[in-house]
């Protein structure tokens, strides 16, 4: 089999779900009659990449009749979504214009390339949309992600680098695995963190998990479930380092050799007295001591399991507290990121097998191919979820709001790309507000979409372009966290209808900006691919030829040298720091009390209050607790319209019995979620799987407003809001507060 010419072609997934999994697509008369994936047993001891449903149901959900079929232009008002068709050539010409005249009135900082990650891959139409701005002038740039904002940049305020990650096979070497607002039988963080989860449940280690809900991961791996309330992990956390501090369980020598500030004795100097994080956990500088009692009025977690858990992470050596990113996509959510460094700091664990040095946990062990970009002639960037506040007010935007390498935004945005992505609506925040904004077309003048489907952010385009899925171009693919594998996304159909692959029509932008040599190269796409990675096999002379990636599929890496992170710098500190300011574990970053920011933000990690959280005064208006997650049934908005998956996992608000009693709400009954934001509909689950007081509904449904506002689709972006956490500023999706009400 598998020539591509021949019936079944290998291919593998580049949707952002961190899977890149391995898919065969078997073709019958020029369709594809059915997709499967490897098995465990057709490779014994190795790790499958198999596929998940949403794999298997690639065909079906992208190729359809429903597709966006040619180049279209806005007609009504912007986000009505009435269209005429037009011609390619129309479009590129309509393109080009706007591009240029924008450029021309408001300087190349108006234009903004929007958070996109439906092409989850080495090329993707948002990085060549970037390398053709560059070269005609410069784009405003971001930087952060939907995904990991907080645990990205709590992490290199601690440790100085996001690549806090050791090997996944050293988990097997763990006593205690404790996963943290992490569901990765559910949300694939990557295609191996399952594969050795097993192993180390089979191995009979013992695997705890904190999540507000009951998830698939505590059941997949028969893992002891600790409810929380939702955005107060910091405070359990820090419950926990007081009982490891007070059962004298704390790793001093590592403390002392390698972190800054964890007792008054190891602060910088000039720090001043009562800001070490012993002084916050005990109470010496608040009086209020950190106490397992103190921290279950927050949590919901009682005291007693607070201590035992800590008793348990402070004593199995080594263990691993491993975070996914639920419990940092909140309001404060830097302080969960940082309360979990603390206690892998406290217990000894960083730089040890079978340790885990909590943080973002990036590895990677091998050179990846990249698209070569020239440099950005404009200078600033701003964090990626503050793109709303850069269309309706950039220019007041500075430092304190986050903006990167300039004083102050010299234009708002005016021109918006929106390329394989649906953060202009349904995956940003406080949908209501952002299509008011986007409604308004003397704000942002022009916005293009290329995606396959009438998305909702789809509908907000003035010019909407079809673009081809996964299985109508090649493409090359890289994994999420450890960088031990390389894919091939195969073609394996051709483009449906007028649709296009966005380099080619971005190429003919070019041409009719003057720049069309400088942006091609005068390469064809296929040329692009084999001459990055080509590039890459010169810094990785393992990797085989580009047509035996494309055989396979898949090629790993045989050289699994294993890795664990910080192992130096445990050893030796003094000769090899860490990559922070003062060469320690910023347990109290000194950077923290002197940066410009909006919101208070302590200097060490500790329990803040967060907005909207569940010792919010709000509560008394709003007073559910509400989160998402990331729902097996899709990979964000994708698969939305894809009816047999959604049978996976039926769009639900899961709601305890204690809260659905008094309003009368059963299982299957319609209900209506509210706030001061947005309403929505949904259909409730009434389950003791989640706390009394906290809702939760999967993110990602499909945004379908009634004529009066009320989202039928139950997305839950029509009640999440737009304040920006205050370090990283971040989004804060998962915290919520709002009303439920049966209806009908
Ligand atoms: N099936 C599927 N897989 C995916 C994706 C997808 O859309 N679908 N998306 C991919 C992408 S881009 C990303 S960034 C990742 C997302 O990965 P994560 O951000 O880790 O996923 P979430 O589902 O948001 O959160 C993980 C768990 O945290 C819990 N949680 C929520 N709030 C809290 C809290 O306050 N405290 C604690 N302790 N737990 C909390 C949730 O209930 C959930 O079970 O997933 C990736 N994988
Ligand atoms: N409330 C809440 N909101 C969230 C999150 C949350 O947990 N809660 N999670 C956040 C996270 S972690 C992320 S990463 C973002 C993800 O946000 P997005 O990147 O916007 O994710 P998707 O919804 O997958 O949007 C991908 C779009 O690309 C289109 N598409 C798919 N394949 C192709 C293709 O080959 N070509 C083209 N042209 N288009 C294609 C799809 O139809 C879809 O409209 O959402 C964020 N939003
Ligand atoms: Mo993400």
């Amino acid at each position: 089999m598998e020539n591509r010419e021949g019936r079944v072609i290998p291919t593998t997934g580049r949707n952002n779900c961190g899977g890149r999994c391995l898919l065969y697509a078997h073709l019958r008369e020029g369709k594809i009659e059915k997709m499967t994936t490897r098995t465990p047993a057709d490779c014994p001891g190795q790790i499958p990449f198999a596929a998940c449903a949403r794999g298997l149901q690639y065909h079906r959900t992208f190729l359809r009749e429903d597709r966006l079929r040619w180049p279209m232009r806005r007609v009504g008002q912007r986000g009505e979504g009435k269209f005429v068709r037009i011609s390619w050539e129309e479009a590129v010409d309509e393109i080009a214009a706007q591009w240029a005249r924008i450029r021309d009135a408001y300087g190349p900082g108006s234009r903004y390339v929007n958070y996109a990650t439906g092409v989850s891959a080495v090329f993707t139409p948002s990085g060549f949309a970037k390398r053709l701005l560059a070269l005609d002038g410069g784009y405003l740039n971001s930087y952060n992600s939907y995904s990991s904002a907080c645990i990205d940049q709590a992490t290199r305020l601690l440790y100085g680098t996001a690549a806090t990650g050791s090997s996944p096979e050293t988990w097997l070497e763990s006593k205690l695995i404790l996963l943290w607002g992490h569901n990765p039988a559910e949300t694939r963080f990557d295609s191996q963190s399952m594969y050795y989860l097993q192993k180390a449940r089979d191995k009979g280690i013992p695997i705890v998990v904190v999540d507000p809900r009951k998830s698939d991961t505590v059941k997949a791996l028969g893992a002891r479930w600790i409810p929380l309330r939702p955005a107060t992990d910091a405070a359990l956390l820090d419950a926990m380092a007081w009982v490891i501090w007070d059962a004298h369980l704390a790793d001093r020598d590592f403390l002392d050799r390698c972190c800054q500030g964890f007792d008054e004795e190891h602060m910088p100097p000039g720090a001043g007295p009562g800001k070490s994080v012993l002084a916050y956990l005990t109470g010496q500088s608040d009086g209020v001591a950190k106490t397992p009692r103190w921290a279950e009025a927050i949590t919901g977690v009682p005291a007693e399991t607070i201590r035992e858990l800590a008793l348990a992470y402070g004593r199995a050596k080594p263990a691993a507290l491993i975070q996914g990113y639920g419990a940092q996509r909140h309001a404060y959510g830097e302080q969960s990121a940082r309360g979990a460094i603390l206690l892998a700091c406290m217990t000894g664990n960083v730089g040890v097998p079978g340790g885990w040095a909590a943080g973002t946990g990036y590895l990677a062990r091998h050179d990846q191919p990249v698209l070569p970009r020239p440099a950005n002639p404009y200078p600033m960037a701003i964090p990626v979820f503050r793109w709303t506040d850069a269309v309706d007010h950039g220019r007041q935007m500075g430092p304190a709001q986050g903006v990167l390498g300039g004083a102050h935004l010299d234009a708002d945005v005016k021109m918006i790309l929106n390329l394989a992505g649906n953060c202009l609506i349904n995956q940003h925040s406080d949908i209501n507000a952002t299509a008011a904004l986007l409604r308004d077309t003397e704000k942002c003048e022009f916005i293009l979409c290329s995606d396959l489907f009438m998305t909702a952010s789809a509908r907000f385009a003035d010019i909407l372009l079809p673009g081809v899925s996964a299985l109508e171009c090649d493409n090359l693919t890289l994994p999420w966290h450890w960088g031990d594998f390389i894919g091939a996304a195969n073609k394996v159909v051709e483009p449906l209808y007028e649709s296009r692959w966005e380099y080619d029509w971005l190429a003919q932008v070019a041409e009719k900006l003057g720049l069309g040599p400088a942006f091609t190269q005068g390469r064809t796409y296929e040329q692009w691919i084999r001459a990055v990675y080509d590039d890459a096999r010169r810094r990785e002379p393992e990797l085989p030829t580009l047509e035996e990636l494309r055989r396979q599929g898949l090629f790993v890496y045989p050289d699994r040298e294993r890795h664990v992170a910080f192992a130096r710098q445990r050893r030796d500190p003094e000769r090899f720091p860490f990559p922070t300011p003062s060469g320690k574990v910023e347990l109290y970053a000194p950077a923290v009390e002197t940066m410009a920011l909006e919101d208070p933000f302590p200097a060490i990690p500790r329990y803040v209050s967060p907005p909207e959280g569940y010792e919010d005064p709000l509560r008394q208006t709003w007073p559910l607790q509400l989160i998402g997650w990331h729902t097996k049934a899709r990979c964000h908005s994708i698969h939305g319209n894809n009816r047999e998956l959604a049978k996976l996992d039926p769009q639900r608000l899961w709601i305890h019995p204690a809260d659905a009693g008094p309003r009368q709400i059963r299982t299957g009954d319609p209900v209506a979620v509210f706030n001061g934001r947005g309403r929505l509909l949904a259909t409730a689950l009434v389950t003791e799987e989640i706390l009394p007081g906290v809702t939760a509904l999967a993110q990602g449904a499909w945004y379908d407003p009634d004529g009066t506002g009320t989202d039928r689709g139950g997305s839950i972006n029509v009640l999440t809001g737009l304040r920006p956490t205050p370090f990283a500023r971040g989004n804060p999706q998962h915290t919520n507060l709002v009303q439920v009400e049966r209806i009908g």
